[in-house]
């Protein structure tokens, strides 16, 4: 075969995160300053804690940190979806999770496209939280025949991206030529227009049922909205936003501040105000349009949770939300969310007692050197206090819809609170995209479940 030739889908990843990090550069000057910020704040944490150094660097995490980011677009169609789908695909990405944004006034849902395998992740852990506009939800039906009727005359790929994707699915990959050929044609997909595809009439009315709307039916194609990388002190880096002459966002989303830190916590600043032009400004002049869309982001992330320990995390923050009916624009947010969360145990050996959180097993170097010779049959936390045996948390690698909402809303200019009598629908989702998405979940679970049985291993002396 000449698949030798063919380079990693890891390595396809890298070049197109690379890419995509360059061209929003480019598009977005802010978000170099936020990359800059972050880069400081994460040195410094490392040089102020040995610990969570050494930990980082043994799970693999610190060679990722300084190209670990996630993007996110917003496409109109099935066809969209399922083509993006096996462009992702080309790149080792697949959709992992359903996220429903409608209950939160948001007529979108939602999956993220990111690499399962943990060597996948280890070497780039690029994410891209993906949305699929609901037009069923545009109240108006003539205007929402309209919109179908945008989205259907447009095409966001280059005739060479669906040609090269097409031969890496026949072919099985694509070589190191192709590949760079595959990220320019890609990357296409998610620049920026300032031309709108609308006149200025047609643009309103679509602003008017929603913000979100307008943002995906107006433009030739999905431009990429934010890219979002990775900071190990979100509340450090969020005071220093201002100084670096960023509009920050007042109110950090997800988990408060913690010793162990849990899932994600994220914050952003403001979209910003750019010039479009209309199709018909030719005919008014005075007609010059702006629209806002694009933002910058960072975010924190923790252990991921089990199924109890996400229960637990929904309930306390809907506890947090529902006080007065502030949600999160409450004066004293933090403090409550603070207050409400002591009930969230706060050490990893809680969270592992007592099942909240997900852990890799392994041997610590006195379990290696007593491989074969130790009772297999012991529990894991027995070993893990006889030193033998250590848990490293395992990273949430997803999202979480209230806190997606929470950023898709400080990104539509405040005032619009929109109400849908929409649910979940996850299947309808799937169909639009053509595939099941990964329950995120499970995909956790075998992680810890693998690192288990490979402990038993080496103990019995299967490895030795
Ligand atoms: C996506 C907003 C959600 C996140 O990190 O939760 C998001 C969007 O605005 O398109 O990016
Ligand atoms: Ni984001």
């Amino acid at each position: 075969t000449n698949s030798s030739r063919f380079v990693s889908s890891n390595d396809i990843r890298t070049r197109f995160s690379r890419a995509m990090s360059e061209m929003y550069r480019k598009e977005v000057p802010q978000y170099g300053t936020l990359i800059e910020l972050v880069a400081d704040v994460n040195a410094l944490t490392l040089h102020a804690d040995a610990e969570l150094r050494q930990r980082m660097a043994r799970s693999g995490e610190l060679e990722r940190l300084d190209v670990e980011r996630h993007g996110a677009i917003r496409v109109g169609s099935a066809q969209e979806l399922a083509t993006l789908r096996r462009l992702f695909a080309v790149m080792g990405m697949e959709p992992v999770g359903y996220y429903d944004l409608s209950v939160a006034g948001v007529p979108v849902h939602s999956t993220a496209f990111r690499p399962v395998d943990e060597d996948a992740l280890r070497a780039n852990p690029f994410r891209v939280f993906t949305s699929l506009l609901r037009l069923e939800l545009i109240a108006d039906a003539a205007l929402r025949a309209q919109a179908a009727e945008i989205l259907d005359r447009r095409q966001i790929f280059t005739p060479r991206a669906l040609a090269l994707i097409e031969q890496a699915e026949r072919s099985g990959g694509l070589d190191s030529q192709d590949a760079d050929a595959f990220v320019q044609e890609a990357l296409e997909t998610f620049r920026w227009h300032s031309d709108a595809t609308v006149d200025a009439t047609t643009y309103d009315a679509l602003q008017k049922s929603h913000r979100l709307v307008a943002d995906v039916v107006c433009f030739k194609g999905p431009h990429i909205n934010h890219l979002t990388p990775r900071t190990l002190d979100i509340d450090t880096a969020q005071a220093g936003m201002p100084e670096r002459g960023m509009d920050a966002k007042d109110v950090v989303e997800g988990p408060p501040q913690r010793a162990c830190p849990i899932l994600l916590r994220q914050t952003s600043f403001k979209a910003l105000k750019e010039a479009i032009r209309f199709t018909d400004d030719a005919v008014d002049a005075s007609r010059a349009g702006a629209h806002t869309a694009r933002f910058g982001e960072i975010e924190q992330r923790g252990v991921a949770l089990t199924r109890q320990g996400r229960a637990l995390y929904d309930e306390l923050l809907a506890q947090v939300r529902s006080m007065d009916n502030a949600g999160s624009a409450s004066a004293d947010y933090a403090s409550r969310l603070q207050q409400v969360f002591t009930q969230f145990p706060d050490t990893h050996e809680a969270l592992r007692q007592q099942g909240l959180a997900f852990y890799r097993y392994s041997l610590t170097e006195q379990g290696l050197a007593q491989a074969g010779q130790t009772a297999d049959h012991e529990e894991l936390e027995a070993l893990i206090a006889k030193g033998l045996v250590q848990a490293e948390p395992i990273t949430y690698e997803d999202f979480l819809p209230v806190s997606a909402a929470g950023i898709f809303q400080s990104n539509l200019g405040g005032e619009e609170q929109k109400q849908y009598q929409a649910h979940a629908a996850q299947q309808v989702f799937e169909n639009a995209l053509g595939a099941r998405v990964h329950d995120e979940i499970a995909l956790y679970e075998r992680a810890q479940q693998q690192s288990m049985a490979q402990v038993r291993d080496s103990l019995s002396g299967a490895l030795a």
